[in-house]
């Protein structure tokens, strides 16, 4: 790969004017660059009211470009932006970045038609992206965010050769599943020597999958992707207790649970529950839904938990029910919209209510609270998007304007307390005043947070609010236009 072009070449005038900006420490010359907290634009609160739809969602739109131009001016072709150090990092193996942030932002710049940019990205990508990498890569977070969003930017340009890398990668991918004695596959795999290890991954990074290779199959007509993720999800599912219920961690070699604990919907196997339903939803696969049932089914039966008026999901003991524990993680907040997609709407709302009960004391979720007793354990947030992400579902599903407005909460918080001069930072403290800053823009900002921001308030042309499928990582598997 060559990258000798990267700090300027692809960047258009109007970001390269961003830029200078930027690194002249914030001499703003656009809305765009302005600062965040302490900054001469609208910070309002959702108890002002909610502006209308349109004003949202250009607000949004701004501020997807506000960090869409940090990445430009300062990480262009590599992974991720810093935007508080002004450098740059590598997500999946240090010194070979593959522009994980422009194949993340594909479908998001076409949805908000971002056609420029967009074309500037492909380019990028036809020109350097190469996967033949003697390193090892994250199998789970290759599938969600490379190959998920290599698909997405395809079904958005149909330009062929992103579906040409995508094959490529996910060829270089399959060694984990087929030389895996269960099917299950291992955690990592060498891109160039095919050489895998890892033999103890959570459920998440098992069956998060078939949108993915199902769809890949689809486009290709080769139906070994698909069949490799059945075969591991099958594996999990042989596997359930006799309660219904699922550990934490399989070994793939033995077969056996490693960590009995059941965490759903947590992670680290929150989205292997979304992707039964997405296999239904996307595929129309019964076996799937069949068992998306029945695992909800024990779910619900053995960790549903009431605190106060407030439905929240404890830890158990796969084997005998046992509660082991009272966390919820952030991340799990995406289960809000699962139930109700799977047909447990009352439910699905009750749990997104015990959000935002959390949301109305930190305008930034933290990662982490012991829900029994609402403390917080892990006081850091990573821009996490999994509240959003209910908020735009439940919105769609039930038109109800109170996840509009509470979607509008999350990003006011959001812009308040964690918009640098360069874009958006993670947080390190959301319980500090003011809230501890880190340094990192994730790529799945701009495949997932802004994106179901946008599609929520704006009317896109693009967008087929009424008969689509995201991805765990937001990418538009169905319904772009
Ligand atoms: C994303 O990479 C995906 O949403 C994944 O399923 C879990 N959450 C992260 C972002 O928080």
């Amino acid at each position: 790969m060559d990258h000798s072009h990267i700090p300027t070449s692809a960047v258009s005038r109007r970001h390269l004017l961003q830029g200078a900006a930027v690194l002249a420490g914030g001499a703003a010359l656009g809305t765009t660059l302005s600062a965040g907290a302490g900054a001469a634009q609208p910070v309002g609160t959702t108890s002002g009211g909610l502006p209308d739809p349109a004003t949202v969602a250009r607000e949004v739109r701004d501020e997807f470009l506000h960090g869409w131009g940090g990445y430009q001016a300062l990480a262009w072709g590599h992974d991720q932006v810093l935007p508080v150090s002004r450098g740059h990092q590598e997500f999946f193996v240090e010194g070979h970045p593959i522009g994980l942030t422009i194949i993340e932002a594909l479908d998001t710049l076409y949805v908000m038609e971002l056609d420029e940019d967009l074309a500037e990205s492909v380019h990028w990508i036809d020109r350097h992206l190469d996967f033949d990498i003697d390193g090892d890569f994250h199998v789970f977070e290759a599938i969600i965010r490379v190959v998920g969003g290599l698909l997405a930017g395809y079904l958005a340009t149909h330009h062929a050769k992103l579906l040409a890398l995508c094959v490529d990668l996910t060829d270089r991918l399959l060694p984990a599943f087929t030389t895996s004695p269960t099917g299950m596959p291992y955690q990592y795999v060498n891109l160039r020597t095919g050489a895998v290890s890892g033999p103890q991954p959570p459920l998440a990074e098992i069956g998060t999958n078939i949108l993915e290779f199902g769809t890949l199959s689809r486009l290709t007509g080769d139906p070994k992707y698909r069949r490799a993720s059945e075969k591991a999800t099958a594996a999990v599912m042989r596997r359930r207790s006799r309660l219904g219920l699922l550990g934490t961690t399989l070994d793939v070699e033995t077969g056996r649970w490693v960590d009995p604990t059941d965490t759903a919907p947590n992670p680290p196997v929150d989205s292997f529950y979304e992707y039964l339903w997405g296999a239904y939803k996307l595929f129309g696969d019964r076996q799937s839904r069949t068992w998306y049932e029945q695992a909800t089914a024990a779910i619900v039966k053995h960790q549903l938990d009431d605190v106060r008026g407030h439905t929240w999901f404890s830890q158990v003991n796969k084997d005998t029910g046992k509660v082991t524990g009272h966390g919820a993680s952030e991340l799990a907040a995406f289960y809000a919209e699962l139930l109700s997609a799977g047909g447990r709407g009352r439910l699905g709302e009750a749990y997104y209510d015990s959000w935002t009960s959390v949301l109305d004391r930190y305008p930034v979720l933290p990662e982490g609270i012991d829900y029994s007793t609402g403390a917080v354990t892990s006081a850091g947030n990573q821009l996490r998007p999994e509240y959003v992400n209910s908020s735009f579902d439940l919105y769609l599903q039930t038109g109800k304007e109170k996840y509009r407005q509470t979607a509008y909460q999350y990003f006011v918080g959001m812009r308040d307390n964690a918009r640098t001069i360069a874009g958006y930072t993670i947080l390190d403290d959301v319980t500090t005043q003011p809230m501890t800053r880190g340094d990192l823009t994730p790529a799945y900002w701009f495949a997932e947070n802004q994106k179901y921001l946008y599609l929520m308030f704006a009317n896109s042309p693009r967008f087929n609010r009424y008969d689509y499928v995201l991805s765990t990582e937001g990418k538009v598997l169905r319904g772009l236009r």
